[in-house]
């Protein structure tokens, strides 16, 4: 009888330790979902998900007697939150484990746009070089940087981005105790500075955040930094913005209809981008893997979950 419904892709890893704690069927191995469904969906009472696929309404429908749905990854926007809770169904994911690998991906980004790194890269691939030099990069060091998000995530930014020296502005919904300065409108920190990373959740209150206005304000000599979602920013306007020059460049690991990655934004020279990769290393895949089972387990055997998210708490 299969008790877990494992929807996203796994890693052998986390299938090996499955495997020992519960009988499971992953999604992509069924062969008729329907007739699956239909024979084994009453059986099923956990989930395991992704913030990408999360689940449907339609599907959660499906499992009448889920009881806890795990997700694997920090931001869990694909998942039904509201049909979870309409159902007492808590859902969990893996802040925390990810900080550091997805705040290496943003300094990437961030040091490949000052540093014209990809440009560079391919110069000295190419036998370009022979004939000359690109014109020279601007320095990373000592700049403004503003993030909008500074949560988790937000705070390894800053702290990373220590050794260039930056002055660090931020923008939330509230002030924090911390020593960056607050912004309580995102166009004026924008206009501030000269690199915006974009680091929040991806939910309605988040989407196109990132519009035609705060896009110009950080100006022709600036940068934006997204490893958050591509729902925060509104992507036809950075395009636009990319091709007149109103912003110098984007560093990118994250897009509005991911994996499709529009062919004029692939086709920009003033653009680094890369598919989503802002946790994807084997070790903070497997911290990531290893904390939503956890959750699993500690559910199946009567424990408290350790990463439930805030909206589930009044459930618990
Ligand atoms: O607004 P605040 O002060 O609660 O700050 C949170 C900020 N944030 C927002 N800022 C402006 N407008 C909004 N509508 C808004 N909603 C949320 O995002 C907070 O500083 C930050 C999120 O931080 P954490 O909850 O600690 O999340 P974490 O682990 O840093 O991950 C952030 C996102 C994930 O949701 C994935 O989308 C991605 O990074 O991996």
């Amino acid at each position: 009888m299969p008790e877990l419904l494992v929807i996203c892709p796994i890693t052998d890893v986390m299938r090996a330790r499955l495997g020992q704690a519960f009988s499971f069927e992953e999604r992509a191995q069924l062969s008729d979902e329907d007739a699956w469904l239909k024979a084994h969906g009453a059986d099923v009472r956990f989930v395991l998900t992704d913030g990408a696929l999360g689940i449907s309404a339609d599907l959660l429908g499906r499992l009448p007697n889920v009881e806890i749905l795990s997700s694997y990854g920090v931001g869990y926007d694909g998942v039904d939150v509201a049909a979870c809770t309409a159902r007492n169904i808590p859902v969990c994911h893996t802040p925390g484990v990810l900080n550091e690998e997805v705040a290496t991906t943003a300094m990437m980004l961030y040091l490949a746009c000052w540093r014209n790194f990809e440009a560079e890269v391919a110069h000295a691939r190419s036998s370009a070089w022979e004939s000359g030099p690109l014109p020279h990069a601007r320095t990373a060091d000592g700049r403004t940087v503003g993030i909008l998000g500074l949560g988790r995530i937000g705070k390894t930014i800053a702290a990373k981005l220590a050794p260039w020296r930056p002055r660090i502005l931020y923008h939330g919904r509230r002030k924090q105790d911390v020593a960056f300065t607050y912004f309580d409108n995102l166009t004026d920190m924008a206009a501030a500075c000269d690199t915006l990373i974009c680091v929040a959740p991806g939910d309605a209150s988040t989407r196109h955040l990132i519009n035609a206005e705060v896009i110009e304000a950080i100006g022709p000599l600036g940068f934006l930094v997204n490893v958050g979602r591509g729902s925060t920013v509104d992507e036809a306007a950075l395009i636009a913005a990319l091709k007149s020059g109103k912003i110098a460049g984007a560093g990118l690991d994250v897009f509005e209809d991911e994996p499709r990655i529009p062919a004029d934004l692939r086709a920009l020279p003033n653009v680094v981008l890369t598919p989503h990769i802002g946790s994807a290393t084997v070790e903070t895949r497997r911290a990531m893997g290893d904390l939503a089972i956890d959750n699993l387990v500690a559910w199946k055997e009567g424990r408290p979950l350790p990463t439930p998210i805030p909206e589930s708490l009044p459930l618990l």
